[in-house]
């Protein structure tokens, strides 16, 4: 886990984002982004599940004992990169299909989604979208043992009704001149 260390002095549980290789970071960004909105310690690596066999399923076993509550995983084409960490742990692991085959993510959607009975894998949308939504998924857990971590997922839900409020005043001023004619 060395590509990029963010500890929490007060030793909040951390995520850990991998995924499958650097070209996916363009999309594992998003979730990047967003746990840094909520202040939530991270750390991202690139491991394969076909590449990488055994490295990946290190850094999977040692996830608890180096501080981390939630995993993240990003991965393209077969993609077995979460469900070969959720074979390796018992922290919840979230898997982000991603867009990078011929078959658009639809793949890895697949692959990711349709775990056996007894090793889930929490599976969000292909792309920015769902690598967003898992970041947040991870605040909601982590959320569980964090008062400042709920209380900015708390403003976020505001911000989010208000980001609509104000799309829905923008179109009415749009089409209010057709209603005056
Ligand atoms: C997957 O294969 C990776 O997650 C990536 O989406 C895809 C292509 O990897 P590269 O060939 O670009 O390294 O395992």
């Amino acid at each position: 886990m060395a590509a990029r260390s963010k500890s929490d002095a007060r030793g909040a549980l951390k995520v850990w984002v991998a995924m499958g290789s650097d070209s996916d970071l363009a999309v594992m960004e998003e979730a990047i982004r967003t746990l840094e909105a909520f202040g939530i310690p991270y750390e991202i690596d690139v491991t394969s599940a076909h590449r990488t066999p055994h490295e990946t399923a290190r850094l999977a076993a040692g996830l608890e004992e180096n501080g981390f509550g939630v995993a993240i995983l990003g991965a393209g084409h077969a993609a077995h990169l979460a469900g070969v960490v959720a074979a390796h742990t018992t922290l919840p692991v979230i898997g982000v299909p991603l867009p990078s085959s011929a078959l658009l993510g639809l793949d890895a959607l697949l692959a990711t989604v349709q775990m056996p009975p007894g090793v889930p894998v929490a599976t969000v949308a292909i792309g920015r979208g769902g690598a967003e939504n898992a970041a947040i998924l991870a605040a909601q857990i982590i959320g569980l043992r964090s008062r400042a971590v709920r209380t900015r997922l708390e403003r976020f839900k505001v911000e989010l009704a208000e980001s609509v409020e104000g799309k829905n005043i923008r179109l009415q001023r749009k089409i209010a001149p057709e209603h005056d004619g």
